[in-house]
């Protein structure tokens, strides 16, 4: 069988979408910078008049999801990298914009088959959320990791599953070693 890996080095043909929330955006704006080094830094042209990254700005992350699963949609891209930045509160807004968003960009790669990738800090405070944003680490970086594997083990996936499956007619039993089988494309195929 076959070990299949996402890598990060022949990344000229992959093309991601950035959805960004701009609420919080002093946190939102350095998980972009983030997210930017990390693609640039692999081979990605970031720009955004170039043909690999596009950017789509929303007021926050609850609408985050909708637009994500639209873009995912369109299959004009390998992976679509979610960030936005949801701080906890006095209220429970927290609770329902957080719980929210993680299962709207969980479902807009289950609906679409293509990668979502999860970069919505959520965080106690401003403090918490700002260390995560460049001034310890920069979770942006990792977010463009995700993206680049999953993108390129997708196209991997995608190109090996398009092949038909004939298999190993040795090991078939003999009643079967003439039987036509479907191959991917519908057509049928003789085993000898
Ligand atoms: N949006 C965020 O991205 N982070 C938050 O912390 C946040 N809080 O706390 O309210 C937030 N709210 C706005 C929300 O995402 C929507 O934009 C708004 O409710 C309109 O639908």
């Amino acid at each position: 069988m076959a070990v299949f890996e996402g890598t990060f080095t022949q990344t000229e043909p992959l093309r991601f979408a950035l959805v960004i929330g701009r609420f919080n955006d002093l946190v939102t704006n350095k998980l972009v910078e983030g997210c930017q080094d990390c693609l640039k830094r692999h081979g990605v042209d970031t720009n955004p008049q170039g043909t690999q990254v596009d950017y789509i700005y929303v007021p926050g992350s609850f609408e985050v999801p909708v637009v994500a699963r639209q873009l995912a949609l369109s299959h004009r891209y390998d992976a679509v990298i979610c960030l936005g930045a949801v701080i906890r509160g006095q209220t429970p807004h927290f609770d329902y914009v957080s719980s929210e968003v993680a299962k709207g960009i969980a479902a807009a790669a289950f609906q679409t088959g293509v990668p979502v990738i999860f970069g919505i800090l959520t965080t106690d405070t401003m403090q918490q959320a700002l260390e995560r944003a460049g001034i310890k680490s920069n979770h942006g970086w990792d977010y463009g990791m995700s993206a680049l594997e999953m993108g390129s083990l997708m196209r991997q996936l995608r190109s090996t599953l398009a092949e038909p499956y004939v298999g190993n007619s040795q090991s078939l039993p003999v009643s079967l070693k003439s039987a036509s089988i479907g191959s991917f494309s519908g057509e049928t195929q003789e085993i000898s």
